[in-house]
């Protein structure tokens, strides 16, 4: 096997590869948190923005050269970036580089992710990639994208695609395949109304996880002739895969724990549960997503702050944190936090109370509020004796309450979208 008689065939091969991470969508299931920002800019894990996750697989996997493309109300997710992820040597060619969404081929914007692509395709070339890895910008996990490109080349496939075993109630929301015994794909259906289950098991189906690997030079092929196909939606998913799979090579690679063998974590934090439920997650004695791997580590842009302070005024009021998270700059001052995550900045005051809850960045919350399973929003500032999440049925009035009863929480809704922190 070519590994064994060149150690350095993977850092070879994750050189020469260009990784393009689709960050134009909204993520529309995430209602009020992405009113104003696109989903890979989310804040998540209490000190990063969702982005940072594909962005640090990169980094970590020898991929020094990485294209973003932004759509959909990108400023604070440029920002972030800019502000974070500018450490990269230009001199030694690497660079992260964002591409918003500019009308550059035809005079419209991106239509479908494979038309995100398609419309820079001269940016790519000027790169001259042997391999196109392309990522979608919206997911929390973390992968070694080298062990992937690594089987592409061994199957000498024209095409790989990451992929999960998923329960077959969930996989109506997925790329969903079938594959032969080497795993090459001989089905694709995107979101299909009736999954195909395994062949071994009923119960689960084999899902993409719209994460993919091209040979550049097929994928120019592929992306131009779908480009003149006017019935053509212009996705990957819809369109693109289901057609190669007939006369190309195309092959699934398992997302694997490279020790234990099992399926690793992968989340799509895609629903305001789904975001509160992983947050949470992380709060537990041993996550399944580890934030203090040194190993692997996760880097975002962060601010300098003071570290977080628990302020005790009197027995009455004894500023604790039990069984949380709490980020730097915060400040609980006679206020009791309960299996809670506080990311940066956030102020909690006297007679407080706040469990089960996740708050972003940035926000205050003022004197005898008592808050209960709530995601509250960056900048928000909660007014003296608010109650969030004890009546939902209130909440739901001027809140948004999801279908588990966690209950969202943005400025907008307190008529306070002027407090914008930069
Ligand atoms: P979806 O997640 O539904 O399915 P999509 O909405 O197209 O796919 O988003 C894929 C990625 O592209 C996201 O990161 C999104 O932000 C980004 N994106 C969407 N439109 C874009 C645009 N116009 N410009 C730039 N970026 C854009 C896909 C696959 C499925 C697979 C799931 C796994 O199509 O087959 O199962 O991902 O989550
Ligand atoms: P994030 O919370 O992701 O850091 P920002 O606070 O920077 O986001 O907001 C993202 C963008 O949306 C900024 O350009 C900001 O000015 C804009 N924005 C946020 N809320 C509103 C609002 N209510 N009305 C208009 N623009 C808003």
């Amino acid at each position: 096997m070519q590994f064994e008689s060149d150690p350095r065939f993977v850092s070879r091969l994750t050189r020469h590869t260009l990784a393009i991470i689709l960050a134009g969508g909204r993520g529309a299931r995430l209602s009020h948190l992405t009113d104003w920002r696109a989903k890979p800019a989310v804040p998540f894990g209490g000190k990063f923005r969702i982005i940072d996750f594909p962005l640090s697989n990169c980094i970590n996997s020898g991929i020094r050269r990485v294209a973003i493309l932004t759509q959909y109300k990108s400023h604070s997710l440029i920002r972030h970036v800019q502000k974070g992820w500018g450490f990269l040597r230009g001199e030694f060619s690497e660079f992260i580089e964002l591409i918003p969404a500019q009308q550059r081929l035809q005079e419209a914007w991106y239509a479908g992710t494979a038309d995100a692509v398609y419309q820079n395709l001269d940016i790519i070339r000027s790169h001259e990639p042997d391999y196109v890895l392309i990522l979608a910008g919206d997911h929390i996990y973390k992968m070694d994208y080298g062990a992937m490109i690594a089987a592409h080349v061994a199957r000498e496939a024209d095409m790989t695609v990451g992929c999960l075993e998923v329960s077959l109630n969930m996989a109506k929301a997925f790329g969903v395949m079938s594959v032969d015994a080497e795993g090459r794909v001989l089905q694709f259906n995107e979101k299909p109304a009736h999954p195909q289950s395994l062949p071994n098991n009923p119960d689960v189906a084999l899902a993409s996880m719209g994460i993919y690997v091209f040979n550049t030079q097929f994928l120019y092929e592929q992306l131009s002739s779908d480009a003149e196909n006017l019935q053509s939606s212009h996705d990957f998913g819809k369109d693109i895969i289901p057609k190669l799979i007939q006369s190309c090579r195309v092959f699934t690679y398992p997302f694997r724990d490279a020790h234990s063998g099992q399926q690793a974590y992968w989340r799509d934090v895609g629903t305001v549960d789904a975001f509160w439920e992983a947050n949470m997650e992380l709060i537990s004695v041993a996550p399944e997503l580890d934030l203090y791997d040194k190993q692997w580590p996760i880097w975002t842009y962060q601010e300098q702050l003071p570290p977080a302070k628990f302020v005790f005024e009197d027995e009455d009021r004894m500023g604790m944190a039990l069984d949380s998270m709490v980020s730097g700059g915060c400040v609980v001052s006679g206020a009791k936090i309960v299996h809670s995550l506080l990311f940066s900045n956030v102020k909690v005051n006297a007679y407080s109370q706040l469990e089960d809850s996740v708050v972003l960045p940035d926000v205050q919350i003022g004197q005898h509020c008592r808050i209960r399973k709530a995601v509250i929003d960056k900048g928000c500032v909660i007014p003296d004796h608010t109650e969030i999440g004890i009546d939902l049925v209130r909440d739901a009035q001027r809140f948004d309450v999801s279908p588990q009863g966690v209950v969202l929480v943005t400025p907008d809704m307190f008529g306070q979208h002027l407090h914008y922190h930069y």
